[in-house]
C-alpha cells in the first residue's frame, strides 16, 4: 500500500514536470513568434550623404524605423550614383523585405526595377524626390516637399526685398547654382526662379550645378566671380553650396550680404537644417532660407502603419514648410493668391 502511495506521488510530480516544462516550451516559442511575426523589415535606398539635409534624413528614418519601434531595416547608401540604389533596391526584392522604401537620385530611369518590386509584390514608398514613370501604381506613396513652392517663395521674397530697397528689376543680376540635375529639388527650384525672372525682367547671369554640395558651391562660385563682374544675387538650391559660394565671395575680396546697393552680394538659399548656415543667416551672410523640411522617418513609419491595417494612404503626401530671413522688413510673401509668413530669426 505505502509503495503504491509512493509510486502515484512519483507519477504525479512526474507528470505536473513534464506539463510544466511543454508548457514553458510553448509560452517561448509563442512568445518568439508572435515578436518574428511583429518586426516589419524596410529596405531602405538613400541616395548618398551630400548634405547635411541627407544625413538628418537618414538619422531620421533611422530612428523611427528601429528595433524598439518593430522594424528591421536595411539601410543602403547609394553613393550618389543611380546604378547603386537599382542593385539596392534589387537586393531587397531577393531578400524579401516587407517594404522597399526609396530616396531617389534623379527622377527618370526605375521602371524596370520597381515593376520588379511590383512583381513581387513589395510595396515601394517614395520619399523626399520623385520618380517620373507613366504607371503610378508602381508605388504605393511619396512624402516629401513642394519644391516649385519652395522655388516660388524664395523668388517672391527677393521680389519684395528688392522692391522695398528700391531695386530696379534690370539691375537684378543672379548666379544661379543649382542641385543636381534632374532631382525634383534641382527642377523645383530652377522652375521657381526661372518662371518668375521672366516675369519680372531679372537677369540669370548664368546656371550651373553645384550638385548640392560645399566645395561644388564654391568652385562654381568662384568660377562665375572670375567670368561676370555684376553679380549681386546668388540663388543657391542648397545651404551647403551657399556655404561654399560664401567661401568663394570671400575668397575673391567681396562682401556676402544684403546691402546690394553698396556692392555686397546677397545669398539665398534652401533647407534651414545646417547650423553653420543658420548663423550665416543671423550674421546676414545668407538673407533668406527657404526651409525643406527632411524629418520623413516618422512620416515613413505612419504610411507603412497604415498600409498595415489594409488603409490606402494619399499618393502624395507634402510636408508644410516656412521661410527663414534676418532681413526683419520682410513679414509676408505672396505666391499667386496665397500669402506665406517669413520667420524672422534673431
Ligand atoms: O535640399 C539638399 C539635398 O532632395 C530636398 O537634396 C533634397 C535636397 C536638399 O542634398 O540639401
Amino acid at each position: 500500500m505505502r509503495k503504491t502511495v509512493r509510486l502515484t506521488a512519483i507519477l504525479l510530480l512526474l507528470a505536473t514536470f513534464l506539463v510544466a516544462c511543454r508548457s514553458t516550451a510553448v509560452s517561448e516559442s509563442s512568445t518568439e513568434t508572435e515578436s518574428e511575426r511583429k518586426m516589419i523589415t524596410v529596405g531602405f535606398s538613400q541616395l548618398g550623404a551630400e548634405s547635411d539635409w541627407r544625413s538628418t534624413n537618414t538619422e531620421s528614418m533611422q530612428t523611427a524605423l528601429s528595433k524598439e519601434n518593430g522594424y528591421n531595416l536595411i539601410y543602403k547608401n547609394g553613393q550618389q550614383k543611380q546604378a547603386n540604389q537599382i542593385t539596392a533596391l534589387r537586393m531587397f526584392i531577393q531578400q524579401d523585405v516587407d517594404y522597399i522604401v526609396l530616396a531617389p537620385e534623379t527622377e527618370t530611369g526605375w521602371e524596370f526595377v520597381l515593376q520588379e518590386a511590383q512583381a513581387a509584390g513589395i510595396p515601394v514608398i517614395i520619399v523626399d524626390r520623385r520618380v517620373n514613370v507613366d504607371d503610378r501604381s508602381l508605388y504605393s506613396c511619396w512624402v516629401g516637399s513642394d519644391f516649385e513652392l519652395e522655388g516660388q517663395k524664395m523668388a517672391a521674397w527677393i521680389y519684395e526685398y528688392t522692391k522695398i530697397k528700391g531695386i530696379a528689376a534690370e539691375d537684378i543680376h543672379i548666379a544661379h547654382i543649382q542641385g543636381t540635375m534632374g532631382s525634383t529639388a534641382q527642377l523645383g527650384r530652377t522652375r521657381g526662379l526661372t518662371n518668375t525672372a521672366r516675369e519680372y525682367g531679372w537677369d540669370i547671369v548664368a546656371s550651373e550645378s553645384g550638385d548640392f554640395t560645399e566645395i561644388r558651391g564654391k568652385e562654381v562660385m568662384a568660377s562665375f566671380l572670375r567670368k561676370y563682374d555684376n553679380i549681386n544675387i546668388v540663388y543657391c538650391e542648397n545651404d551647403n553650396e551657399a556655404i561654399g559660394a560664401i567661401a568663394a565671395i570671400e575668397a575673391a575680396g567681396k562682401k556676402a550680404g544684403p546691402d546690394i546697393a553698396n556692392g555686397e552680394i546677397m545669398v539665398v538659399s534652401f533647407d534651414g537644417i545646417n547650423q553653420d548656415a543658420m548663423q550665416y543667416l543671423r550674421e546676414g551672410k545668407i538673407s533668406c532660407i527657404a526651409e525643406c523640411n527632411p524629418l520623413h522617418g516618422p512620416r515613413v513609419q505612419t504610411l507603412i502603419e497604415m498600409i498595415e491595417r489594409g488603409e490606402t494612404p494619399e499618393k502624395f503626401n507634402y510636408v508644410t514648410e516656412t521661410l527663414f530671413s534676418s532681413v526683419p522688413e520682410i513679414k509676408n510673401i505672396k505666391v499667386g493668391d496665397e500669402s506665406y509668413e517669413v520667420d524672422i530669426v534673431k
